[in-house]
């Protein structure tokens, strides 16, 4: 191996800069703000802190924690360590938790304190971890689990040098329910991560060292730690970290103060900001605003842009690639479409038989480029079904147009987007058919008002139950989104001559 070969995401977003005279610049506004030089002292401090818990190389360390200072430098110290991140969804509940946290193998978790009887109730179901660090108040944890708190871990000093990853080590685990429906980890590589911002980062958005990036997707979201962490450090520019729950007065809160100049948004908020009654110039300092995670519906982008001043370049991704692989560019958007490949990416539209399809034929969208995932951990199955070779298959159903634009016509798959995050029908199918009362169930993604998908619930029960309570009952069982936000009594459910339940049919019925 020659020195060339070795490459660290650590070192390439924050050490560099340092090294390169860039060490007084600005790199995070959360709770405290950091220079570049603050925040490598500090990822120096939490990698000698994991090497101090007795981890190795390619050793997993699971994150459930706010978008802060803590969680940014967790992750890159992780990378600086030869360590594998693993930021997870601090919307699960404690069973959902445990499963991920068992199936990733983590021998540490991170935990901020409002989430450590979430975390405290996952831990009963992972005898792998063998320690965890609480930011903030800790709480009781299963007997054998060592406890520490944020400041032990970083108290201990710094390492010498970040360690000498190749292109090719494990970085990033990103869990998805992806198609599939099981929560699965993508496994990301140290080159992965450099890829990301080459393209989109440089291409797409043009990003320098002047922006500011704000992103309402939070740093477990692939969309979240591309926009806050990778594309603002690969260029020395500064990050804006908000630990709350967004909401269109947090965010413009945080745009007064902080004044970033590319703002990252999902559909479902770009609706709840059109509704709002913020001021017209909230968002006077941003340059560019982005939107993906579901296709993004003309009329919304245009009476945003109308209302707030601002373009939105829409665009598609997956965990699985990373970030945005199919995006409009700034100058030339075309509303209603998923634009162009990013430069970096080959992107294609094929038939059932594999062939390309013709311009406006719809196939299966399928994408290469560098930045593609390694597979899913332990998950054989699922990874030839979706990584192809140097392919991924997306699952999304696209045409492309006489000039090249992508237009996104849904998922194969009965999978959907509630919010731009994957909801399992199965899975809350499986909850609603927990209730006493429920025979049957379908859940299926329906668009609200603004055109963007939502689950709803068709049941057959008996006896009686209200709505309200089939509601409430999956809110208590399963993550707050993935909740039918309706559910429809019905005497039957649409099925095959096999007894297979046919989402299509009852979609068609909820449509009409
Ligand atoms: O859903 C998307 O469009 C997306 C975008 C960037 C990164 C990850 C994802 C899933």
């Amino acid at each position: 191996m020659t020195m060339s070969d070795h490459f660290n995401a650590a070192q390439f977003l924050v050490g560099r800069h340092v090294e390169e005279g860039r060490g007084e610049r600005v790199a995070v506004r959360g709770t405290q703000t950091l220079t570049y030089a603050e925040l490598d002292d500090l990822n120096a401090r939490v990698s000698a802190g994991l090497r101090g818990l007795g981890l190795r190389r390619d050793d997993r360390v699971m994150l459930v924690m706010v978008d802060d200072v803590p969680m940014l430098s967790g992750i890159l110290g992780a990378f600086r360590g030869g360590y594998v991140a693993v930021p997870v969804s601090t919307m699960l509940n404690g069973s959902e938790l445990g499963k991920i946290l068992a199936d990733s193998g983590a021998r540490v978790l991170l935990v901020s304190g409002e989430f450590a009887e979430t975390a405290a109730q996952a831990l009963s179901m992972a005898p792998a971890v063998e320690h965890v660090v609480f930011d903030g108040t800790p709480c009781p944890v299963p007997e054998g689990v060592a406890v520490h708190t944020w400041e032990e871990l970083v108290g201990q000093g710094q390492d010498d040098a970040p360690v000498q990853t190749t292109d090719d080590s494990w970085a990033l685990w990103l869990y998805t329910s992806g198609t599939t429906g099981t929560p699965k980890a993508a496994m990301h590589r140290h080159a992965n991560i450099r890829h990301v911002t080459e393209t989109y980062g440089a291409e797409v958005l043009g990003i320098t060292s002047e922006d500011s990036t704000f992103s309402i997707a939070k740093l477990f979201f692939a969309y979240g730690i591309g926009n806050s962490v990778f594309f603002p450090l690969s260029v020395g520019a500064t990050t804006i970290l908000e630990p709350r729950r967004p909401t269109p007065d947090v965010v413009a809160e945080r745009v007064n103060a902080d004044r970033p100049t590319l703002f990252f948004g999902v559909p479902t908020f770009y609706a709840a900001l059109v509704a709002s009654g913020l001021a017209d110039d909230t968002f006077a300092s941003v340059r560019l605003a982005t939107s993906a995670g579901e296709p993004l519906p003309a009329p919304l982008q245009e009476r945003f842009t109308s209302r707030f001043g601002v373009d939105i370049i829409d665009g598609i991704g997956s965990t699985e690639a990373l970030h945005i692989f199919l995006s409009n560019r700034p100058g030339e958007i075309r509303p209603g479409t998923t634009g162009r490949p990013v430069p970096g990416y080959n992107v294609e539209v094929r038939l059932a038989g594999g062939g390309l399809a013709p311009a406006n034929e719809p196939g299966t969208l399928h994408v290469r480029g560098e930045s593609i995932a390694l597979g899913y951990w332990r998950r054989t199955d699922a990874s030839r079904l979706v990584f192809e070779g140097e392919w991924l298959s997306t699952g999304d159903t696209y045409f492309v147009d006489d000039e090249g634009f992508f237009h996104c016509l849904g998922r194969n798959s009965d999978m959907m987007k509630a919010g731009g995050i994957w909801v399992s029908p199965t899975e809350v199918e499986s909850r609603l058919l927990a209730h006493p009362s429920v025979r049957q169930a379908a859940v299926v993604g329906i668009p609200d008002a603004d055109g963007l998908d939502k689950p709803v619930a068709v049941v057959v029960v008996d006896p009686a139950v209200s709505e309200g309570e089939l509601i409430t009952w999956c809110r208590q069982g399963l993550a707050h989104f993935k909740a039918p936000r309706k559910v429809v009594f019905a005497d039957d459910l649409p099925k095959t001559a096999t007894g297979k339940l046919q989402r299509f049919r009852v979609r068609d019925q909820l449509s009409n």
